[in-house]
């Protein structure tokens, strides 16, 4: 389906965008894939635009030039930036997600695909195997416009049969790239510091559990759920997505196994609230039955694999 049309990622340098790129080319061909980011890439990366997700005529000229029918839309604040400027985050986590569902609620695209996050939860969520249907109350800025996103999708869904397809991305933990502005950046950031300086201090207590992922497992989830068939999708809000669970004391432990002379220590930060308000752990049973996801890695085949890929990389 996806490789007789083009493909536009936008947000492509960021932590999702830059693997799901590479991944997407290496299966359809460079040329399918537009990627596209508000500033020019430090390296090769073409095809490539410079794009503002917010300014609306913009992002249609791209698609038109370049005939897309698919379109990523992965720009947004994540939760710990959003917290810095409310109003900014809002305008861009929101205004983008119209720009592109305009598309295609016009016949311009045929399919979107954009991520929500676990921050759609909030402190009266079940924390536990947190279901795909719960009280939903996100106290964050990042939080609320993702939840008020998914409504939109399943709303331009029912109503103008938009074929939107959503994630709820837990942290995503990988070599490739760095994140950025999010709540469970320490998950990356521990094992840089960990291979460079032997000790790592958390911004997050020890003992807070959140949902994680590799992030290749988080790419191939976001490449099946487009390639599965549109009424395999039952849910169109977003999917909730689970690989593993663990808390920095936890992750910490696992890096010694490896690195015995490895410390941490924890300074929580304004950061903490945001974890305390988020499921330690998901059930994504729907996204199993409906398009039959599965993780492959678990903490220890995380660890290991960072560990093996940033060794060289970290001096
Ligand atoms: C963040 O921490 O803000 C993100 C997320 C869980 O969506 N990684």
């Amino acid at each position: 389906m996806i490789s007789e049309t083009k493909t536009l990622v936008i947000g492509a340098l960021g932590q999702v965008g830059s693997e799901l790129v590479e991944q997407l080319r290496l299966k359809h061909g460079n040329d399918q894939i537009i990627a596209s980011d508000i500033r020019e890439p430090e390296h090769d990366f073409a095809p490539f635009e410079v794009l503002n997700v917010m300014d609306a005529e913009a992002v249609k000229t791209v698609v038109e030039k370049h005939n897309i029918k698919v379109v990523y839309n992965l720009a947004a604040l994540l939760s710990a930036t959003a917290e810095q400027n409310p109003a900014f985050a809002w305008e861009l986590n929101m205004a983008g997600h119209f720009n592109v569902l305009n598309l295609a609620k016009d016949g311009i695209i045929d399919t979107i695909f954009w991520p929500s996050s676990i921050a759609v939860f909030g402190p009266t969520t079940p924390q536990n195997q947190t279901p795909q249907d719960c009280i939903m109350d996100p106290n964050t800025v990042y939080g609320i416009s993702k939840l008020a996103g998914e409504r939109w999708n399943q709303y331009y869904f029912e109503k103008y049969d938009v074929d939107v397809r959503s994630l709820r991305y837990p942290g995503l933990v990988g070599y490739k790239a760095l994140p950025g502005g999010g709540t469970t950046d320490y998950a990356v950031d521990i094992f840089h510091k960990a291979l460079k300086d032997g000790n790592y201090t958390s911004f997050l207590s020890e003992n807070t559990e959140l949902p994680m992922i590799y992030s290749g497992d988080a790419i191939r989830a976001t490449i099946e759920i487009m390639e599965a068939p549109k009424d395999a999708i039952k849910v169109r809000s977003s999917y909730n997505l689970a690989g593993m669970s663990f808390t920095p004391a936890q992750l910490a432990n696992a890096i010694q196994q490896h690195l015995p002379d490895f410390s941490i220590n924890y300074e929580p930060d304004f950061r903490q609230p945001i974890a305390d308000s988020w499921p330690s752990s998901i059930d994504d049973a729907y996204a199993r039955k409906d398009w039959n996801w599965k993780p492959a890695y678990d903490t220890e085949g995380l660890v290991k694999l960072m560990l093996d890929n940033l060794r060289e990389l970290v001096v």
